[in-house]
């Protein structure tokens, strides 16, 4: 979130597009009933289903899954159209001025560069004009045609209602109401939030899905104030802190990125991460990379990191590939692979296209599991007759299952979606031989340490150098992993303005990031983090909720960066640093200082005059509405059908699916036409369950017993459905057995000027637990995931429906 939970109720209009938060965020939901009760705040919800969340909305707009893009358009293009924009907004804190290449171009549904082989881009041309003096090329007017402004109104053009509704299903005039109350907001004293998770990043196009929404809120000016922002709302309660920690094969912590094999020396690495300013007197702050990335190698390797080996940067893999999901268990099929660590991860009951998964885990040597549950997967060598004919007597794989403790019976931080750090205790002691994930990783590792230290090896030295100074090595506590991910002094820090003070002494915790260094002499394992353990003790313990009733509560746990509630808090005021809105004060200019309830992203030395931009973070200091190279898949959002759809793309008739979206070979045989699977298949949560752990529940289980999809009354006639009966539901990669939900809450919509129906299907059930037996919608899903983050496509796909009387299925 660029915002908080909290802050939700100080919007005047929510848009739930890509979610259903009233289901899946029952709790951070009570925000939006409060902008309701005490606002008056309006709620649109835009979904293929009319869910919990429309329920309860002020608009309810349907649409087909997988087309969000083509309606997003139709809504930049009406905002363009209408010049429904703040304009000030737009011309001093996005790149609507900036000229870029005129090599740069866009037709038939490709950018400039692509090389269809390689399915991927050269992406040179995606770019600024650059001056002599190394700064990007603006015109003021907003009117040359290489502007981004003037770029960006032709490639949305094409999406007029009209085409919104033959792409999308959405009905014109529901459509032009939805983006008609989305312009309401485009004065400065009005602010929408968008909230949004899978139904936008489940796609082939999933990044673009909320690159389109982030470019509406651009145009609006509500991005860095109260009640805006572009608001993710996570999944599980801690992955936030996922990604926060990098653990994603190509990050390492606070979003720093591990190398690559085209930069086997430290200097090739950092030159592509220098990022001078692109403009005069920005601030580009990630001109200070080195300072957190030297500071997270001292936390890793301690003296074994020194200036002479450039901080052990041979230490760090070099990656050829990002190893996603899609890819690891994609080389396991292909028998690449010997073993598998799944570590609180279900995946044969959660990633795409079950056959396959368990193809590849029957190739593997041994397989750990660790989970405080009996799991799917670790059991994914059973055969259970008709919900799965699995071969078990041809499966070699051995499997180990490490029971583990559950969040419940830990200590530490969890990371909600607003970015807040907040400490938790344990409720129990974990039940039998569990074990907590710190302890068995720790065996491991020291293990590990000790087959290294006895038999030598290529290369031993980044686990043996590896610093590990835990009171007890077998076991590290939360504290001090806390403490370490905020980082300390390695020798005293000195004042920069006087030489002989010491700020911090050497052994301490570090206040904040601004004290780390590049040249060893500080260590931190997170730089984001910096500031929530300092000497002042555990920040994210504070539960102190009294904030003037700003919704900011910030003397409530600890929230990264600095503290800071809403990022890009500058731009909730003009260029002279006064409030767009003196209701909804954030952070202003008071004539000496920057102040306000937020903590401002920079200084005092920063004046207004001097227009250091609020996107502090780009070395423009402005937001993007034209990403540069940043996208794989292109500078602005553009409509692909999902790679399995009724119809052909209507703004690009040749092309299936994104051209540059995750799929393997293989996988392109594996998918399906409309001709044999005629109906849209969409996957989704209930608020009874929680993925497939709570199935393991007495009490969830007799609330949701069975495995069930939802239809339209007017399908069920079509195929002759009872409400209640058995179906069969099949895609070209399986088949499942459900039960038939035949509900007013799924309509069937004209796509193209053909009735287009939907079938829906949750996600909870499996071969496990205290619920009926039952799989779900992943024996059904394709093998794609997203260009930019390789999510999978589980929200669009095609599949079939036949009654059938209970039985086997075939
Ligand atoms: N009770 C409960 N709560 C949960 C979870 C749970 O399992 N149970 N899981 C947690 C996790 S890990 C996550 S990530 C979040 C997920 O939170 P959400 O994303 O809100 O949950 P979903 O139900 O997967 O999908 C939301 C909606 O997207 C709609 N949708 C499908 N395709 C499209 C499309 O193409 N466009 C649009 N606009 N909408 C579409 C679906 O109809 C559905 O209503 O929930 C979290 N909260
Ligand atoms: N078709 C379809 N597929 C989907 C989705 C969808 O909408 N549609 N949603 C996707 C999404 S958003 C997500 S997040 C994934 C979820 O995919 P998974 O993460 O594979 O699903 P979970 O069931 O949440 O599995 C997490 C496991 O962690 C275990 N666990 C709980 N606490 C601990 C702990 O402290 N330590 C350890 N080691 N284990 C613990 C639980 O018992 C559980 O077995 O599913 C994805 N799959
Ligand atoms: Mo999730």
């Amino acid at each position: 979130m660029t915002n908080s939970w909290a802050d939700i109720g100080w919007t005047d209009l929510a848009i739930i597009m890509g979610g259903n938060a009233a289901e899946a965020h029952p709790c951070g939901f009570k925000w939006v009933v409060e902008a309701k009760a005490n606002r008056g705040a309006k709620l649109i919800v835009v979904d293929p289903r009319y869910t919990r969340s429309a329920s309860v909305a002020d608009f309810y707009c349907p649409i087909r899954p997988g087309t969000d893009i083509a309606f997003l358009g139709g809504v930049i293009n009406y905002l363009l159209s209408n010049d429904k924009i703040q304009h000030d907004y737009v011309k001093n804190y996005t790149n609507a001025a900036y000229l870029v290449n005129p090599a740069y171009g866009f037709s038939d549904g490709l950018f400039t560069g692509y090389d269809e082989a390689k399915r991927d881009y050269d992406k040179s041309s995606w770019d600024y004009q650059v001056g002599e003096d190394g700064f990007a090329k603006l015109d003021d007017t907003l009117q040359d045609p290489n502007c981004v402004f003037q770029l960006m109104k032709k490639h949305f053009a094409i999406y007029t209602p009209e085409m919104v509704e033959r792409i999308c299903g959405s009905p014109k005039d529901k459509f032009l109401k939805v983006a008609e109350m989305i312009a309401s907001c485009s004065t400065p004293t009005k602010t929408m939030t968008s909230m949004y998770a899978l139904g936008w990043t489940q796609h082939s196009k999933g990044s673009q899905n909320i690159r389109a929404m982030a470019m509406v809120q651009l145009l609006l000016g509500n991005i860095g104030v109260r009640g805006g922002g572009m608001n993710a709302l996570r999944g599980h309660s801690n992955i936030q802190g996922l990604t926060d920690l990098g653990l994603m094969s190509n990050l390492i912590p606070g979003y720093l990125t591990l190398p690559t094999e085209k930069e086997p020396d430290f200097n090739a690495y950092m030159s592509s991460r220098g990022f001078k300013p692109l403009r005069p007197g920005q601030m580009s702050y990630w001109q200070n990379y080195k300072k957190f990335f030297v500071s997270f190698q001292k936390s890793m390797w301690g003296e074994a990191a020194t200036a002479e080996n450039n901080w052990a940067y041979d230490y760090l893999p070099k990656l050829d590939v990002t190893y996603d999901m899609l890819r690891v268990f994609d080389l396991m099929v292909q028998g690449k692979m010997t073993g598998y660590f799944c570590q609180g991860f279900n995946p044969l009951m959660t990633l795409s296209n079950r056959g396959k998964l368990t193809e590849g885990l029957s190739k593997l040597k041994w397989l750990v599991t660790m989970d405080p549950l009996d799991t799917e997967t670790s059991r994914f060598w059973e055969n259970h007759g008709e919900f799965n004919d699995v071969k078990t007597g041809d499966i070699q794989t051995e499997v180990f299952q490490l029971p583990t403790s559950c969040f419940a019976e830990d200590e530490g931080s969890l990371v909600n979606s607003g970015r807040w750090l907040q400490w938790h205790y344990p409720g129990q002691e974990p039940p039998g031989e569990a074990k907590l994930d710190t302890w068995i990783m720790a065996q491991i590792g020291q293990k590990l340490k000790a087959l290294y230290q006895k038999e030598g090896g290529a290369f031993p030295d980044p686990i043996l150098n590896l610093t590990w100074n835990y009171a007890d090595p077998n076991n590290p506590t939360p504290q001090e992993l806390a403490k370490e991910m905020n980082g300390s002094a390695l020798a005293d820090q000195m004042d920069p303005k006087d030489a002989t003070k010491v700020v911090v002494e050497k052994g301490k915790q570090l206040s904040g990031f601004a004290q780390l260094k590049d040249d060893g002499s500080t260590q931190a394992f997170c730089w984001i983090y910096t500031g929530c353990w300092t000497e002042a003790g555990n920040q994210m313990a504070r539960r102190d909720k009294e904030d003037g009733g700003t919704g900011l509560a910030p003397k409530w746990a600890w929230s990264w960066p600095a503290n800071r509630r809403i990022l890009y808090n500058r731009a909730s005021s003009d260029v002279a640093g006064k409030p767009w809105d003196d209701s909804r004060k954030l952070v202003y200019w008071a004539g000496d200082k920057w102040a306000g309830i937020d903590v401002p992203d920079y200084g005092a030395a920063f004046k207004p005059e001097q227009t250091v931009g609020p996107f502090i973070m780009n070395p423009e200091g402005v937001a993007r509405l034209f990403t540069r190279k940043m996208m794989r898949d292109g500078p602005f959002p553009t409509h692909y059908e999902p790679f399995e759809a009724p119809v052909a793309n209507a703004v690009a008739p040749k092309i299936r699916g994104n051209p540059a979206a995750r799929i393997f070979k293989g996988d392109f045989a594996a998918l399906g036409s409309s001709d044999k699977y005629p109906y849209v298949a969409t996957s989704y949560r209930l608020t009874e369950h929680f993925h497939q752990w709570t199935k393991h529940v007495w009490v969830n289980a007799v609330l949701q017993p069975e495995f069930f999809v939802e239809i339209s009354e007017e399908l069920a006639k079509e195929k002759g459905i009872t409400k209640g009966g058995w179906v069969r539901v099949w895609s070209n990669r399986g088949s499942v057995k459900a039960k038939a939900v035949v509900t007013k809450r799924i309509k069937p919509l004209m796509v193209d000027g053909k009735p287009t129906h939907i079938v829906g299907i949750p996600q909870h059930w499996g071969f496990m637990g205290a619920a009926k037996k039952g799989m779900n919608p992943n024996s059904l899903t394709p093998f794609v995931g997203d260009a930019n983050i390789e999510t999978p496509e589980y929200k669009a796909f095609l599949v079939n429906i036949e009654a059938i009387a209970s039985g086997p299925v075939a």
